[in-house]
């Protein structure tokens, strides 16, 4: 039987890597070729992201793919959401691609709204508010020169691409972060564009996980050492859409799921949108997955607080760490993990100190007791995410499934289990990647659909159980003190 190699690019926040996926008919192998980081860049400008370093690193990976695998069958971009780049007429970019923690968009959305009010632009489009929407982006830059000069937008996946192959799209799961897409049709949403002066035809033609997207450029294949044709498939292109796609729930299974990370993006996977009012009070996103579905979800700030803190402690060892928070005592403090106060870079533990003390609990002082409060508070986050997405969605589920880098925090899995009261599995960690691979095989004839996707994953990943102990009051009560101010 036929056994075959895709490249999986995958791009976070922190750091990016270039996997090796090998799927046969009923086996799939994930390995490392690359792993490189993701370091952004504060320019006189802002907040930017080194776009140079992030392209060598997947040439680089490439190479090593080659070299791990021998051929490579087809090589596949997803990346974090909502950022893009500008090219001008000849196609060359413009600028650094603006970091979405970038302070650009702050008041930015209130003038948004004078032209299309929030509860329109939610009914229209589905997405929750957050700052860095790429509508708010693009309504920031409104003035600028660059936006003046530029002929095309890309989103990063399809930047990455564009610079592979040469040819420009426009990934589906990734526009719908935009802000511009409306999940009903999956189409733009012309009339919200126009009203905001916003010009769709920066945006290249729309493709969908599974479109062809070019070939490798001969430069690219005499860079990496591959040999071509070596064809680069559409996948997920939003790493939470290359998640939810590994989550692996064996069919028939009523679940939830919470893509851990910098962020962690709880919520349900749906056949339609949740374009309620209390949807959009309650800000949870209607983002686009594979095959039409709908991603229910809310974005809480994850691990994001913890690696804040870390930098902030000049990266203490993390095994002891966890260990040392699982000795202090559970719920003394908690925070709102979905609080944009913690959006920006900067100061975390006495963010997370301040916080508490403005909640009347008592104040965390041990990097150990800090840690705790973080995996309390994210926890706590998860729990009520759920229980909401359930409520809104009218969607009840079994167990909650944690992809991503999170499951290798086994008190956060436990906790979590702990304060939603349901089972938790948790596995695989690299989710995206995996996501991205089965989009390629998928694409290539080697397994089924969605459900037969997961069901590999189910089969062939090391996947954890975590049993929910003790009874939710505690959680329920934490939550209280929370809501109360
Ligand atoms: C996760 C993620 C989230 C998105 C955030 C910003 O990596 O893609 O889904 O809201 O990053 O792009």
């Amino acid at each position: 039987a036929p056994v075959k190699s895709y490249a999986a690019v995958d791009l976070g926040a922190s750091s990016g890597r270039v996997m090796v996926g090998r799927v046969g008919p009923d086996s799939l192998g994930l390995t490392e070729a690359h792993r490189f980081p993701n370091r952004p860049v504060r320019t006189p400008e802002g907040l930017r992201w080194d776009i140079l370093s992030l392209y060598a690193g997947v040439l680089d990976g490439l190479r090593t793919a080659g070299q791990v695998a021998g051929q490579v069958d087809s090589v596949g971009i997803d990346s974090w959401a909502v950022d893009y780049g500008l090219l001008d007429a000849d196609g060359a970019l413009l600028g650094n691609p603006v970091h979405y923690r970038d302070t650009r968009t702050e008041g930015v959305a209130e003038k948004v709204w004078a032209t299309v009010p929030a509860d329109e632009l939610y009914a229209r489009t589905g997405l929750q508010y957050a700052p860095f929407n790429t509508l708010y982006q693009l309504a920031a830059a409104r003035e600028s020169a660059q936006l003046a000069y530029a002929e095309r937008l890309l989103l990063i996946p399809d930047l990455l691409t564009y610079w592979l192959t040469g040819e420009a799209g426009t990934e589906l799961t990734n526009a719908s972060t935009t802000q511009l897409i409306d999940p009903r049709t999956r189409d733009w949403a012309h009339d919200v564009a126009s009203r905001l002066g916003i010009d769709l035809g920066l945006f290249a033609p729309l493709r969908r996980p599974g479109d062809p997207a070019g070939l490798l450029r001969p430069e690219v294949l005499e860079e990496t050492g591959l040999t071509g044709p070596v064809p680069v498939t559409t996948v997920g292109s939003h790493d939470t859409a290359s998640a939810v796609a590994a989550v692996p729930a064996t069919g028939g299974e009523r679940f939830a799921y919470i893509c851990t990370g910098t962020w962690s993006l709880a919520g349900l996977e749906l056949d339609a949108p949740v374009l309620t009012e209390a949807s959009r009070a309650a800000n949870f996103t209607n983002e686009l997955g594979l095959d039409g579905t709908v991603r229910y979800l809310r974005n809480i700030m994850g691990l994001w607080l913890l690696q804040e803190c870390l930098r902030a402690w000049g990266d203490p060892e993390l095994t002891e760490l966890l260990h040392a928070a699982a000795d202090v005592p559970a719920l003394r403090s908690v925070v709102d993990a979905g609080d944009a106060a913690f959006l920006a870079p900067g100061r975390m533990p006495a963010r997370i100190a301040d916080a508490c003390r403005d909640s009347g609990q008592p104040v965390p002082e041990s990097p150990a007791e800090i840690t705790r409060c973080i995996l309390d508070s994210l926890a706590l986050a998860h729990r009520r995410a759920i229980t909401e997405a359930q409520a809104l969605a009218d969607h009840p589920v079994d167990v909650v499934h944690i992809v991503g880098g999170g499951t290798r925090n086994a008190l956060l899995c436990q906790l979590t289990a702990d304060a939603c009261g349901l089972p938790v599995v948790a596995g695989p960690a690299e989710a995206a990647a995996l996501g991205n691979v089965l989009v390629q095989a998928r694409a290539g004839g080697l397994v089924g659909d969605r459900t037969a996707m997961r069901q590999l994953i189910a089969r062939t990943q090391p996947l954890e159980r975590y049993e929910p102990r003790g009874d939710t009051a505690a959680w329920r009560a934490a939550q209280a003190r929370l809501t109360a101010r």
